[in-house]
Formats: C-alpha cells, sequence, structure tokens
C-alpha cells in the first residue's frame, strides 16, 4: 500500500553524530517506535498522523550507532492496536528488543499469551486528543487487569494539565505504571511551582509510578536544539529531568524516542540528544541506574539485572 505523509512531516535525522557521552554497557533506548514500512505493516485507518517509514534495521543501526545494547519498543498510534510492525521487531532483534503495545478489550486471552511469547511487558494508554480517540475507563480497566497477570506494567501518556482529573484513575491500576516524557510537563512554569510539584507528589505517593525522563526535544521552548554540534541542548528542560531521577533514582527511564513523531520546528540530531542524558543523570550511579539497572529490571527481570558477558554488573532480584 501507498501512503502519502502527513504535509510538514518531518523525517528522522540520517547520519546521527556519535555521542560524547559513552552510555554504560548494556544500556537500554527504552522508548522507541517502528513505522511500517507502510509498504509491508500498513497504517492503520483510525490513525492522527501518517509518518514517513521508519523500519526495525534502521532503529538497530541506530541503536548500535549510539552505543545501546536493547529497545524498547513501543507502538505507535499510527499503527492503531496492529502491532504487527513492532512484534516483528521483537522477533528480529535477536533478544535484544521488547515491546509495549496498543490493545482493545477484544484481544484474546491466546494473543495476550503470543505478544508475551514475543517479548511484550506492556500495554500502553494514550489520552493525547490529538493521537488517539477516546477509550473509556472502564475497557481500559479491564485491560489493566488483565494484564496484570502476566505480569506487565501500563504506560501513560497525558499531559500535565490532565493529571488531576486523571489521577484518581491512574492511582487504581493494579501494575507498575510508567509515566511517558514526565507527564509532559509544560517547562515555561518554575520547577518548583505547583503543577510540577503535582507531579512529583504523583510518583512520591505511589511506589508502583515510574518517569521516562525522554522527549526534551518535544518540550523545550529555549532550546538550544540538539543540532549543529549543540551539546548542551534542550537546558530549559534539564532541572525537571534532573530532579526527577536526582529524588527516584531506582524509577526513570530514558529513551530516544526515535523516530520522533510530530515534532513541528525541528528534527533532533540523536547523537547530540544523547548528550543531553549527563546533565540530567550526573553521577555514574545515576546514569547505570537510569540506562541499565531500571530498564532491566522491568524489562528483563528474568536475567536478575545480570548481563551476559558483563561479571562486574550488579545483581537485581525483583
Ligand atoms: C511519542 C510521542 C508522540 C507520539 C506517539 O505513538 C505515537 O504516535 O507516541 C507525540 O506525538 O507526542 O512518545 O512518540
Amino acid at each position: 500500500m501507498q501512503f502519502q505523509k502527513t504535509p510538514g512531516w518531518l523525517d528522522w535525522y540520517a547520519g546521527p553524530s556519535t555521542p560524547r557521552f559513552k552510555v554504560p554497557p548494556g544500556s537500554v533506548d527504552a522508548h522507541c517506535h517502528v513505522f511500517g514500512p507502510g509498504a509491508q505493516f500498513p497504517y492503520a485507518p483510525e490513525r492522527k498522523y501518517t509518518p514517513c517509514d521508519a523500519s526495525r534495521e534502521q532503529l538497530f543501526a541506530l541503536r548500535d550507532h549510539l552505543g545501546f545494547a536493547r529497545n524498547v519498543v513501543v507502538q505507535a498510534t499510527c499503527h492503531g492496536a496492529d502491532n504487527s510492525a513492532m512484534i516483528d521487531a521483537l522477533a528480529h532483534s535477536d533478544g535484544k528488543a521488547r515491546g509495549v503495545a496498543t490493545v482493545r478489550r477484544s484481544v484474546s486471552d491466546a494473543e495476550l499469551k503470543a505478544m508475551d511469547a514475543a517479548g511484550v511487558r506492556g500495554v500502553r494508554f494514550n489520552f493525547l486528543k490529538r493521537l488517539v480517540d477516546f477509550t473509556p475507563k472502564d475497557e481500559l480497566v479491564e485491560i489493566a487487569g488483565r494484564i496484570a497477570k502476566l505480569g506487565w506494567h501500563v504506560v501513560i501518556y497525558f499531559e500535565a494539565v490532565d493529571l488531576p482529573e486523571l489521577w484518581d484513575f491512574f492511582t487504581s491500576l493494579p501494575t507498575t505504571i510508567v509515566v511517558d516524557h514526565m507527564g509532559r510537563p509544560d517547562v515555561s512554569k518554575p520547577v518548583d511551582g505547583p503543577e510540577f510539584a503535582l507531579f512529583m507528589k504523583f510518583m512520591r505517593d505511589n511506589p508502583n509510578v515510574w518517569s521516562k525522563v525522554s522527549c526534551p526535544e518535544r518540550l523545550s521552548i529555549a532550546g538550544p536544539a540538539a543540532l549543529n554540534g549543540e551539546r548542551n541542548a534542550y537546558r530549559d528542560v534539564v532541572p525537571f529531568a534532573k530532579r526527577i531521577v536526582e529524588t527516584f533514582p531506582d524509577r526513570v527511564l530514558w529513551g530516544t524516542d526515535w523516530p520522533h513523531p510530530n515534532l513541528k520546528n525541528h528534527m533532533p540530531d540523536d547523537g547530540l540528544l544523547v548528550d543531553f542524558i549527563p546533565h540530567v543523570a550526573v553521577t555514574p550511579e545515576l546514569q547505570r541506574k537510569l540506562l541499565v539497572d531500571n530498564p532491566m529490571r522491568l524489562y528483563w527481570p528474568e536475567t536478575g539485572g545480570k548481563l551476559e558477558g558483563l561479571a562486574d554488573m550488579p545483581t537485581r532480584i525483583v
């Protein structure tokens, strides 16, 4: 099938820089996507955007270039609840990718079991109206109850202003909860202001809540962008991400968000984006927790956090 990209679509950055920051051995890019290719894995009829293709081979090439060992491939909304492109990526990853799916209430237990065998470890509930149509909460509660039995978690994507309204729903969920992109704080507001304080309280009061400290390129207002050799990009996002990493070091994840859907004003150089990490996780210990220990505990718990061939890695039993 032939697809026309959404007008103004920005393609992912070809030829990224080599990061100056060397990620620790065994690091996990815990938030990234594949798009199609549309000819093989058609985009969903209910999608809100049509992207450029971004294949598993291209994702794995980026992983190797940036120095990461593994990926967590999150189902992108342009594929709706057809998880085949994401599962195909897991199947061809040599065990180096795990996934987060989108499912509907109609999913069968056999399908969930097959996804589990393929490496899916979570489902994503999306509350951004520009990305998805509304799903009734009772459907989400039912799905959460079913996937909890598999030991999966729920990834939630929402904007900061919507947290008060969604709070009771989120805190009623029976699984680990992973928040995408810090709950999208408005970084023009103070890091010590009431809106971000509410997010910090959300994490503090609920020890099952984790956060990805990802997507500075999406949240930044003042930049500068990760382009043209800028290794100190998105400085306005740093205080927010750093505060989360330092307060909840055992419940944070980081991901590239490649191929960066729906960016409007620039497409980051992913090599320079990796150089954002040491600004928010400033010690080797925090970096290892963010990039290795935490994602391994959540997505590869059977290893006990221990990586093959790395005898000096700490062992963490879940
Ligand atoms: C992200 C962010 C976005 C898109 C999606 O699945 C998606 O389409 O997640 C966005 O547009 O903010 O995490 O990739």
